[in-house]
Formats: C-alpha cells, sequence, structure tokens
C-alpha cells in the first residue's frame, strides 16, 4: 500500500460559478425528499426530528448509488481507473467541504465518522498535549454529551477540572460569567454553536475573539449551527469546527473536523493504521501528511460522495430565501405552540435556530410523543443528550419539534393538531 497526497483530479479543479438559484420554493423543495412522501399510521409524514438526523434529497441518494455503481474502489491505494476514479471522488468532497465552510486549505478539512468522532479527536491529541494537571477546560451548560464526555474523560486522566459556563432561565449563555471563567488556568474553550435541545444560537464569534484575547483555543460543536446558519470558520475564528453530515442532508457515518494547520501540524496522530503513514518499520513509523495524518484506515468513502453531494444541493437553494423559510416556520411554530393550553415552551432565547422544545401541562413528554406519532408525527422526547442542561433547568425531559428546509406549516399544524388530542386525552 502507498500512501499518495491529496488527489487533484477533475473534481477538485474550480468550478464555474453556480448559476443564480431559483427563489426558495419549500414545496418544491419537500417533493425532492422520497422519504416525506409516505403515510405514517394512515397519516400523512409530519416528520419534526432533524436535529436528530435530517433526511435525504434524491440528489444525496443519487450521488451515493451512483459512487457505488459506477466508481467504488479503495482509495490513495490502487493504480487501477476505479481507484482513481474513487479517489478523485472522496478529495472531491474534501474540496466541496472546504469551499463550503470558508476553509482556506482542504487539508484542514478532516473526514471522520460524525461530530462525535471529531469532538473525541481533538480531545485525544490536542486536549492532551495542551492539559496538564490542576488544568481547567471551559464548557457551557448548553452542551450535547458528544461535547461533555470527551473532555471528562481527557480531564479525569490528566487531573484537570471541568469548568462550565452557566445560562439563564431562558437558554441564554451568560456571556460575563464566560469571560469571568476565562481565567490563567483555561487551556481551552469547548461550546456549542447552537443548542440541540433547546435551538440557542451562541454567539459564537464573539466568544472566539473573547477567548482569543486571552489566550484560550475554541473549540466549536457545529453539530446543529451547519444545518442552519451560513458558516465560514475563518470568520468564526474558531481553532477546530467539527460536524456531522446527517444533520446537513447527507448520509450517516460521514463527518468533518475542521483545524487550523498551526494546530494539526502540532498535533499527534490519534488512530494508527492504513493511510496515515509514509513508511513502517518495526523500530519506527514516519506520519502522512495532512488530512491523511487523521484518517486511518479505508475511509467513509460513499459518506463522503454523499455529503460533497448534500453541500451540492444545498449551494444550489437560494440561501436567503431557505433561512428565511426555516425562521418563518420557527416563528409560527412558537406562536401556534404558545396558544396550546397548559404548554410551556423550554428555551425562549431571543437568538433560537430550528428547535421548538416543550413541556404539556405535566403529561410526561413520552407519552406526548406517542400519542403524536399515531397523528403521523415525529418528534424527539427526552433530555436529549443534554441531561446538565435538564438538571440546569430542574426538568427531566422536553418534547422537542425540530425543523429542516422541507417543513412545511402544515408539518407545524399537524403538531399543534395533536397536542389538542394529547390534551383531550389527559384531561
Ligand atoms: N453535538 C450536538 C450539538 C448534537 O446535537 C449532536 C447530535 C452531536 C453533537 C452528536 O452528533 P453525532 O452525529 O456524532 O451523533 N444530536 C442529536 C440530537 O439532538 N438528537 O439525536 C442526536
Amino acid at each position: 500500500m502507498t500512501a499518495t497526497p491529496a488527489a487533484t483530479g477533475p473534481a477538485a479543479a474550480p468550478r464555474p460559478a453556480a448559476p443564480a438559484a431559483a427563489a426558495f420554493d419549500p414545496v418544491k423543495v419537500r417533493a425532492e425528499f422520497p422519504i416525506l412522501r409516505q403515510e405514517i399510521r394512515g397519516k400523512p409524514l409530519a416528520f419534526l426530528d432533524s436535529a436528530a438526523s435530517s433526511q435525504k434529497p434524491r440528489a444525496v441518494i443519487d450521488a451515493v448509488s451512483r459512487y457505488y455503481e459506477r466508481d467504488h474502489a479503495n482509495v490513495h491505494r490502487g493504480v487501477h481507473l476505479l481507484s482513481e476514479r474513487a479517489t478523485a471522488a472522496y478529495e472531491g468532497a474534501r474540496e466541496k467541504v472546504r469551499r463550503f465552510i470558508g476553509a482556506g486549505d482542504a487539508a484542514e478539512v478532516l473526514f471522520t465518522r460524525g461530530t462525535t468522532e471529531a469532538l473525541n479527536l481533538v480531545a485525544q491529541t490536542f486536549g492532551r498535549q495542551r492539559v496538564r494537571a490542576g488544568d481547567e477546560i471551559l464548557l457551557t451548560t448548553l452542551e450535547h454529551h458528544s461535547n461533555i464526555v470527551p473532555w471528562q474523560m481527557l480531564a479525569e486522566e490528566r487531573g484537570a477540572r471541568l469548568v462550565v459556563v452557566p445560562v439563564d432561565d431562558r437558554g441564554v449563555l451568560l456571556l460575563a460569567e464566560l469571560e469571568r471563567l476565562l481565567g490563567p488556568r483555561t487551556r481551552l474553550l469547548a461550546l456549542t454553536q447552537v443548542s440541540n435541545a433547546l435551538g440557542t444560537v451562541n454567539p459564537v464569534k464573539e466568544i472566539c475573539a473573547l477567548a482569543h484575547r486571552k489566550g484560550v483555543p475554541v473549540v466549536v460543536d457545529g453539530a446543529q449551527g451547519i444545518p442552519h446558519l451560513p458558516v465560514d470558520v475563518r470568520d468564526l475564528g474558531c481553532d477546530f469546527y467539527a460536524f456531522s453530515g446527517h444533520k446537513m442532508y447527507g448520509p450517516t457515518g460521514i463527518g468533518v473536523l475542521w483545524g487550523k494547520r498551526e494546530h494539526l501540524e502540532a498535533m499527534p496522530p490519534w488512530q494508527g493504521g492504513g493511510d496515515m503513514i509514509l513508511s513502517v518499520t518495526f523500530e519506527k513509523t514516519t506520519y502522512n501528511a495532512l488530512p491523511h495524518k487523521f484518517e486511518a484506515g479505508t475511509p467513509p468513502i460513499a459518506g463522503a460522495v454523499g455529503l460533497g453531494a448534500a453541500v451540492d444541493w444545498l449551494q444550489g437553494l437560494d440561501l436567503a430565501g431557505a433561512l428565511a423559510h426555516e425562521h418563518d416556520l420557527l416563528r409560527y411554530g412558537t406562536e401556534l405552540l404558545s396558544r396550546v393550553p397548559g404548554l410551556r415552551l423550554v428555551g425562549t432565547a431571543p437568538e433560537k435556530a430550528g428547535v421548538i422544545s416543550f413541556l404539556l401541562g405535566d403529561v410526561h413528554p413520552h407519552d406526548v410523543g406517542t400519542v403524536l406519532d399515531r397523528e403521523g408525527v415525529a418528534v424527539r422526547t427526552g433530555h436529549h443528550c443534554a441531561q446538565p442542561l435538564m438538571i440546569r433547568l430542574g426538568i427531566p425531559a422536553t418534547v422537542r419539534a425540530s425543523l429542516g428546509l422541507y417543513n412545511l406549516r402544515s408539518d407545524l399544524e399537524a403538531l399543534a393538531a395533536g397536542l389538542e388530542k394529547v390534551r383531550r386525552m389527559f384531561a
């Protein structure tokens, strides 16, 4: 097996500017998602669980099938044509992602299995290098378990301490506290761009500037940011940005860690194996260049191809129109639900994206979810892998309706009607 630098096949060549996208039409967009056409228990499907995983447009499904039907082989190793094509497709996807997130260099875009793996990678390489006994790792109350546990494992290993930035009752991060808690022992700050449980949007750019003034690097969990906000990693000013393909209309099993080149160069490799090496003897191994140093073993090639197709699909939309549509849904849904007697919204930050979390009287969220499912309405119920946040809010769980670009006002109307049924049933 030989390791080769990033392919520069036709897929990586600069593309001509895309033609201007047609005005965003949610009905047309929804029709591109085959899964949404079905009925669930005899009712039209109202899919309101995109924060857990979004559905996939035809373009992504077809790109993955086409790849397997025509181009599949292992990457970076074969001299044969299929391997060349697979390598060009895989590296082409990296270039698409680079452009999509505003990164300067495709070598800074590492493919992972998802956000979780990306955050573990940073914790076990960058984190391990930096964090020593007595140091502090700054997190926020809003974090998903994926952005808590890897740091907690590191802190335990190193004898370091987690310090947590509090939120107010609306689920808004207390910035003055954040600034105060950035202390002389803070070795890094890890925070989410958008809360998966409440939808709060954090002012990440401002926070990065605050942290950098004190010399603290920032790891951003973009799992819920990238599906809802335009992301430019250089403009945000973060040091690392992690996200998952499956929440942004791409396949499962693929995600991205973007990191500043200076950090990635200085970090030790994480997993050892094929493709991440230049040469191996039993005495000594030398490592491959970026990004391959961090991509041991056969990568998720089809996943990357699908993610590239999702990026193309998103970039083919009228982005401003799409964001306005989501914003309208959020406002409309919030208004509809506010009118349901006994309903309490959980998470009322002024800046929110994609998520409406709530409780209905004292009906257990799981019961609400079960009744809604019978009405064809798919929501998530539970702690949303944010147990410390639930503890802070003094509740065990919520019902969460989360939005994708394919949702229509009718989905939210189905939710509100379903909640009326729940109310009658549990009155
Ligand atoms: N970070 C945030 C903010 C998330 O919302 C999630 C997944 C992750 C990290 C982990 O992403 P993964 O792709 O590696 O699993 N969030 C959810 C959710 O809200 N419901 O199911 C998964």
